[in-house]
């Protein structure tokens, strides 16, 4: 309901000048032309047909595996940047998140929220949790492990970035040898026989701790080949080729 409040939705028929003066709607405005260059539906009108709309800050952060799962299924979705200042995000957008928290997803009337629970929703609905109990295990296990490295991962870059930063890389060969150790012994391309939710989760992870220490993964030799395995897939590729993906930061301080 609180979507209705007045709150803009950006459609490219309002792609005016004054958008352009704003770096927030800014941001939206080149999401949407991403958005048509992912997903391949015609520009004009395509917000019409946008199954999801997306709320958060324009940043990988805890959104980018969910970018990931939709570009790769083609899904198409709009995204309002609920931070253009701090200001905005604290008086508009904040009190209106159920737990006080992006990201939001909007699926029909359902406003869905908790980043992992909206991937396995994602990952009920295309079929991309696995088959049967045993798989989905691993893939919950591996989802909680991501999960207990990317809080740890947030903790250094907002708060302990200067001080941090070196202990936390010395960290990385702990923190990713028991996945190399997994993917290795179940032999699968991905963490299940077929792409899931949680690879799309795992992918973002191992991209922003080689951005954070180039080659650290460079001795994990299923996790590297697994990790090029997923950015490969067409879809993917094209996504992280568009200027959104390009320009969007991992993180809303800069460190990165
Ligand atoms: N468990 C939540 C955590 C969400 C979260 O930490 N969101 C951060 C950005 S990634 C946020 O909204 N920060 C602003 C705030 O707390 O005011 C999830 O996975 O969605």
């Amino acid at each position: 309901m609180w979507l209705s409040d007045g709150h803009p939705v950006i459609r490219p028929s309002v792609l005016q000048s004054d958008f352009y003066s704003s770096p927030g709607r800014l941001n939206n405005c080149i999401q949407l032309i991403d958005l048509h260059v992912v997903n391949h539906i015609p520009f004009k009108g395509a917000c019409e047909m946008t199954e999801y709309t997306f709320y958060y800050f324009p940043v990988r952060g805890r959104g980018e595996a969910i970018r990931m799962l939709w570009a790769d299924v083609g899904a198409s979705y709009e995204e309002i940047n609920v931070a253009p200042s701090v200001e905005v995000w604290q008086q508009q957008w904040k009190h209106k998140m159920p737990f006080g928290q992006a990201p939001m997803v909007k699926h029909g009337d359902q406003e869905l929220v908790q980043s992992n629970a909206i991937l396995r929703y994602l990952g009920r609905k295309y079929d991309l949790y696995g088959d049967g109990p045993l798989e989905q295990y691993r893939m919950d296990m591996l989802t909680d492990h991501v999960e207990d490295i990317r809080s740890e991962y947030s903790r250094m870059i907002y708060h302990n970035y200067d001080n941090g930063k070196d202990e936390y890389i010395k960290s990385i060969p702990t923190k990713f040898a028991p996945v190399e150790k997994f993917l290795k012994s179940w032999g699968n391309e991905y963490i299940g026989k077929k792409i899931s939710f949680a690879d799309y989760n795992l992918c973002d992870l191992l991209d922003i701790h080689e951005v954070l220490s180039p080659g650290c993964l460079a001795q994990f030799p299923s996790l590297t080949a697994y990790h090029a395995r997923v950015l490969a897939r067409p879809h993917i590729q094209a996504y992280r080729k568009s200027e959104g993906f390009k320009t969007r930061p991992i993180n809303f301080n800069g460190k990165q």
